[in-house]
């Protein structure tokens, strides 16, 4: 298969600029780039898949570039839906650092920050020598643009597309760029970027976009309970990570196969046969968790995180660290407790349980577990004795609720 077929196949072309692309890129050597501005300290899985394309094309023979927006993340990329609120230079200045060590991290790519080409840009010069190829009709039937034309645009967010045409050009010309890569919301700029180059070179340059990744039911993939699922594993652990994966339903584990591994065509056919015979392993969402996680944070990590789920859906808590207890159990509330008591009175005391009557019955139909084991006794009482590593009580309702009783 070509890397064209390849991408093709894996849905990964929405809009491309060109139809000479395929040919391009199948023979590599294009030096390419993609951007992304500093909204945050650590990219997101939702960003994952645009930065999953550029590492294909590197393995297919092509030069990745990273731009990190320190300049437009000033300015801020129109929304369709409204302005967006501005970030202080100094936030800005460390979600810079933050993402450029990570995409160095995480991809190798080289990263430029159009900060420092922008920034030198007066405004005569950007009036004069820029503001000029660009016709006010051709700005304000970008599709974005029209989608703010009811609510309001401010001309700071006006002009963004113009900053971001600029960077192709300053990449073009000094990099020899001529690709850029993006998700499918990004359109308008990239193709603000080719037409620009077009008038002021006469050369030909080219843009692919991939679809922006959803769930099956068209929300934006990559949030578990509205939350966004970092690439830092500080701050979104890889034991998170794996249940987020191994929750995907069966129904879209084919196309996330596709668009977030680097299982070759057959690896996926094969482990989507062998999923499809019987769903319930799960075969397909552990293939996806363990590519993801090995790619972003590598084997180690992923096996803790096969260790922890095991041991919590097996209930052998006992045999986890206290590091690999609280990795697992991080967003699990938590209650200080001073001497421990009867469970009961606990399960009230830490909000498990609305009365002791409600604490009764749980307990009665068996419905709570100590540390993995079911406790049916209405008499039994948490000390530092069951407590892991003498410190922390794991206290599971039901199938998923979790509290942590935390020794003082
Ligand atoms: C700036 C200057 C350029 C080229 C591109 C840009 C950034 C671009 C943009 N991209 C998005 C983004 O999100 C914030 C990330 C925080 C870590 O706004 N104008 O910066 C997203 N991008 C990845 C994909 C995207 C896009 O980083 O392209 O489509 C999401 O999948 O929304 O010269």
């Amino acid at each position: 298969m070509t890397l064209f077929e390849d991408l093709k196949w894996r849905g990964l072309i929405k809009d491309s600029t060109s139809p000479d692309l395929e040919e391009k890129l199948n023979k590599g050597g294009m030096t390419f780039y993609i951007g992304t501005d500093p909204t945050a300290e650590s990219m997101h899985i939702g960003h994952l898949s645009s930065f999953l394309i550029s590492k294909r094309l590197k393995d297919a023979g092509h030069y990745p570039i990273l731009l990190i927006g320190g300049a437009t993340g000033r300015i801020g990329d129109p929304k369709p839906t409204e302005e967006r609120s501005m970030k202080s230079i100094e936030e800005i200045e460390k979600n810079v650092k933050g993402l450029a060590e990570q995409a160095k991290k995480i991809f190798g790519f080289e990263v430029v920050n159009n900060y420092d080409w922008i920034k030198e840009i007066d405004v005569v010069t950007f009036l004069r020598d820029y503001g000029k190829y660009f016709n006010m009709n051709y700005m304000l039937d970008k599709d974005i643009i029209r989608r703010r034309l009811n609510t309001g645009i401010s001309f700071t967010e006006f002009t963004y597309m113009i900053l971001q045409a600029l960077d192709f050009l300053h990449l073009y010309k000094t990099k020899n760029c001529t690709l850029q890569v993006a998700g499918s919301d990004q359109w308008g700029n990239m193709t603000a970027g080719v037409d620009l180059i077009r008038k002021v070179t006469g050369k030909e340059v080219y843009a692919f976009t991939m679809p922006l990744v959803t769930d099956s039911t068209g929300k934006k993939f990559g949030k578990s309970e509205g939350n966004a699922l970092w690439l830092d594993k500080e701050k979104t652990s890889s034991y998170e990570l794996y249940q987020f994966f191994i929750n995907t339903e069966d129904s879209m584990i084919e196309t996330y196969l596709k668009i977030y591994t680097f299982l070759s065509k057959e690896q996926i056919e094969d482990l989507m046969k062998r999923h499809e015979e019987e769903p319930h392993l799960r075969i397909g969402q552990k293939a996806l968790a363990e590519e993801i996680i090995t790619f972003l944070h590598g084997h180690e990590e992923y096996e803790k995180a096969v260790r922890i789920s095991e041991a919590l859906f097996s209930g052998n808590i006992k045999d986890l660290t206290l590091h690999e207890l609280e990795m697992g159990f991080k967003d699990v509330p938590s209650y200080t407790i001073q001497n421990g008591g009867n469970i009961v009175d606990i399960l009230v005391e830490s909000s498990i349980a609305s009365s002791k009557r409600e604490a009764r019955e749980f307990v009665a139909n068996g419905s709570i577990r100590v540390n993995g084991e079911k406790i049916m006794d209405v008499e039994f009482e948490i000390t530092k004795d069951v407590a892991i590593e003498g410190q922390v009580v794991v206290i599971r309702k039901g199938k998923k609720s979790y509290i942590l009783l935390k020794f003082d």
